[in-house]
């Protein structure tokens, strides 16, 4: 039961507060931004609010976690963390469409000291360092001066499917749910930097947000790309998401969008791009986020002493989206089993299906294609003759020839998971 103490909390942190100034419009394409705020983000929502739990699969045994929208501009989302907010997708929310929709979509922060308003007409995302010209760019600028482009991309968190790491590691411990995919609509990163002017000499481009370390020793949230990465003409800054303004907790006003690479590198709310003549020898760069330099990233537990590199490029995964462990099928009756795949850093070549626990592959019917870096939607059907239980599996190749291994990597920061999926069912 919710008091009423409760209660007034939950209003507050559902009301939106925008501050009185007047929405920002793209004088062609009719692109709004209008200011966002949230009330009362900081304060703590107690696992009260919780309205069901939610029971996710781990290796270790079932973990329960609730199911919480007390969250601004969020729906039922599996509450991970409060404060900094750590939300996942619950998994049924990628049977209903490609497309995943931004109240659903999953949110990750690293510091609690996240702005809970931006004035969107104050608003400024700075361009320095290795430049001919400081910029100081509002949102104005960007809506009116620089061409949009639209691209779909999956986002999704290096340690997504974290939980299912065995033995356990430290730190989130996701299901499969710190993806999503969206279609993000912004300006070139390299457009952007072009009007700036890079000068000759310059190694990487850093980015950082508004938000703020809780206390002042500890490293700032700051990620860099490689100066040619910077100006492919792919790496954008994004100001809608699936044609609404981004959700303040996805990164309202603007957020880079790193197609093809996990999302640690998509800088939300995205205040500050400096051009850098030397690497970036930052933590968030030299120390968190890197992975062994060994095939999927795999080390044997316990093993030292192995070369780290900043993580990167994703890799191919595949879902089933209509069926959970444990789910139960009259033998010999066809049902259909659908799900979604994406292929890394490249389009989805082919999705196969198993239903004999991986002796035998067929060919899933793909859905229609948005682009090399977002979902694909795969469907097929399937009837299981003998009674009993049956290992149903999923597969997904990309277009560099990539296929998902068939065993699980393993590192102590729980990155880059993309084994074969494998769901138990029952024939009755
Ligand atoms: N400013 C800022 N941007 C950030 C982060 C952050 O802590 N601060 N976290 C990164 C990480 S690790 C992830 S997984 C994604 C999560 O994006 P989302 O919350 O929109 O799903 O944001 C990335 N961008
Ligand atoms: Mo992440």
């Amino acid at each position: 039961m919710r008091n009423d103490k409760e209660d007034a909390l939950s209003q507050s942190l559902r009301n939106l507060h925008p501050v009185r100034s007047a929405p920002i419009q793209h004088p062609s394409r009719r692109t709004v931004l209008q200011n966002i705020g949230i009330a009362g983000l900081s304060l703590a929502v107690s696992p009260a609010f919780a309205d069901e739990m939610v029971k996710l699969p781990f290796a270790s045994g079932p973990r329960e976690r609730p199911v919480t929208h007390a969250f601004p501009q969020k729906g039922d989302m599996i509450l991970q963390r409060v404060r900094p907010p750590l939300l996942e997708t619950p998994l049924d929310v990628f049977d209903r469409g490609v497309f995943t929709p931004n109240d659903q979509f999953y949110v990750r922060w690293h510091w609690a000291e996240i702005p809970n308003s931006v004035d969107v007409n104050a608003f400024r995302l700075a361009v320095r360092g290795h430049v001919d010209r400081r910029l100081s760019l509002s949102i104005t600028d960007i809506l009116r001066d620089l061409p949009r482009v639209e691209l779909a991309a999956v986002n999704q968190c290096s340690g997504n499917s974290r939980g299912f790491f065995s033995p356990r590691v430290p730190g989130a411990q996701w299901a499969n749910g710190a993806m999503g995919n969206a279609k993000w609509a912004g300006v070139r990163l390299k457009d952007v930097l072009d009007r700036a002017g890079v000068k000759a000499g310059a190694v990487q481009v850093r980015f950082k947000g508004l938000d703020e370390p809780v206390v002042p020793e500890a490293p700032t949230f700051r990620k860099s790309l490689a100066i040619d990465h910077a100006r492919d003409g792919e790496v954008m800054i994004a100001y809608a998401m699936n044609g609404e303004q981004l959700p303040l907790l996805n990164g309202f006003p603007l957020r880079l969008i790193v197609p093809g690479w996990y999302s640690t590198y998509w800088i939300k709310m995205l205040s500050d791009i400096e051009v850098l003549d030397k690497p970036d020898d930052n933590y968030w760069m030299a120390v968190a986020y890197t992975i062994p330099d060994t095939p999927h990233a795999s080390i044997a537990p316990g093993q030292s002493g192995v070369k780290m590199v900043p993580i990167n490029r994703m890799v191919p995964r595949s879902f089933f989206t209509n069926i959970t462990d444990g789910a139960s099928f009259t033998a010999g009756t066809r049902v259909p089993l659908r799900g979604i795949a994406f292929g890394g850093d490249a389009g989805v070549a082919k999705v196969e299906f198993s239903s004999d626990g991986g002796k035998s592959w067929q060919p899933a019917r793909l859905g229609d294609d948005f682009g090399k870096y977002g979902f694909r939607q795969w469907q097929t059907d399937v009837a299981l003759g003998d009674k009993g239980d049956h290992a149903l599996m999923v597969r997904c190749t990309n277009s560099a020839g990539e296929v998902q291994p068939d065993t699980p990597n393993w590192n102590g920061s729980g990155f880059m998971r993309n084994v074969i999926e494998t769901v138990r069912v029952k024939a009755v």
